[in-house]
């Protein structure tokens, strides 16, 4: 049973992952330390995301943030440890979060090979009512010794040499692939280690669930209203779809990865580019459903070809179920 495996292997996170990087004759390391420090991160805000409500840590911080959104205690919080954390670990040069306006450039003495790029506290708007929020990451490697710049990464999602998420909901649980697969990671909190518990997830062909703000119908495109309409009332006599959406980007995206089905934040007249940032949400996540068998598109071209301009740019996503998205794809290649 996975319950006795558990009692008596303990698959943990930085098991598995040094058991990965040991394919690597070159490696040495780093990538298992610079995990190490976002997993301390993780299990950090999991604590404080339980007593969020018990520690006062929710309302207002009283600043706003450069999304202009009012920040909350613990997205401030979140983000000072996981900056804190990356920085202390020695193998990062060049950091984004979603709550810095600046990308945050390590001192020479602490700098390593690796950029990191996050979203320390997704969906915090969510925090107050209990729904699930999560920590997003995607990982670049330094390719020069100079001194680093947001060049480093202003790169392709391609270019990603790891990404992942961490679900603070009913349990704590981190995906993570870097690049040979998608493996699921439960916190123990007994133990305080995260344990395999999801070993390759693949993602269904195709779903029954699509996942979109409808508030946002007025403003959609003809593909995307097309497509949504085509969930709703099939014409191929097809049963319609079931529409879920938390307004938790690794809410729906995890119910997606595990069940299948389509998640979709389209452009609309409102926002031209979409709401959602690509470097710390959409690429991570397109990063993780190409590696569970999935798709991830623009409305363009594939998520992970995208080149940003600017480290909070944003895109229209729409990922998931591979079947799935190469539908909402034939939409937008008619148009
Ligand atoms: P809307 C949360 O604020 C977030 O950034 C994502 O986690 C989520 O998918 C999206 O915004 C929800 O946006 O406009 O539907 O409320």
């Amino acid at each position: 049973h996975a319950a006795d495996a558990h009692r008596t292997d303990l698959m943990t996170i930085t098991r598995f992952v040094l058991n990965e990087q040991s394919k690597y004759p070159e490696s040495r390391g780093d990538f298992t330390i610079l995990l190490s420090h976002i997993v301390l991160g993780c299990k950090f805000v999991c604590s404080a995301v339980n007593k969020a409500g018990l520690a006062k840590l929710i309302g207002l911080a009283g600043e706003t943030n450069i999304q202009g959104e009012e920040q909350k205690k613990l997205d401030v919080l979140s983000n000072d440890v996981f900056v804190k954390a990356l920085v202390s670990s020695g193998r990062t040069s060049v950091l984004v979060s979603e709550e810095d306006e600046e990308a945050t450039f390590v001192e020479p003495s602490k700098r390593g090979k690796y950029c990191v790029v996050f979203d320390p506290l997704d969906g915090s708007s969510n925090i107050d009512c209990g729904v699930s929020i999560g920590t997003i990451f995607g990982i670049y490697t330094l390719d020069h010794t100079d001194e680093p710049t947001t060049e480093d990464v202003l790169k392709p999602g391609n270019e990603m040499v790891a990404a992942g998420y961490c679900m603070y909901g009913s349990s704590c649980m981190l995906v993570l692939s870097t690049g040979t697969g998608v493996h699921g990671f439960t916190l123990d909190p007994s133990l305080g280690e995260f344990i395999l518990t999801h070993p390759d997830i693949k993602i269904p062909n195709k779903g029954n669930i699509y996942s979109v703000n409808e508030g946002n119908a007025q403003n959609w495109d003809g593909p995307t209203t097309k497509y949504v309409e085509k969930c709703k009332f099939p014409k191929d006599g097809s049963p319609a779809k079931s529409l879920r959406y938390v307004g938790s980007m690794v809410a729906d995206v995890h119910r997606t990865l595990l069940y299948g089905g389509i998640f979709l934040y389209p452009a609309d007249k409102k926002s031209p580019n979409g709401k959602l940032r690509v470097l710390y949400e959409v690429f991570p996540m397109s990063f993780l459903m190409e590696q569970a068998g999935g798709q991830a598109f623009t409305g363009k071209k594939r998520a992970l070809d995208l080149v940003p301009e600017k480290i909070h740019e944003r895109s229209p996503i729409f990922l998931g179920s591979y079947d799935d998205v190469e539908e909402i794809k034939a939409l937008y290649a008619e148009e």
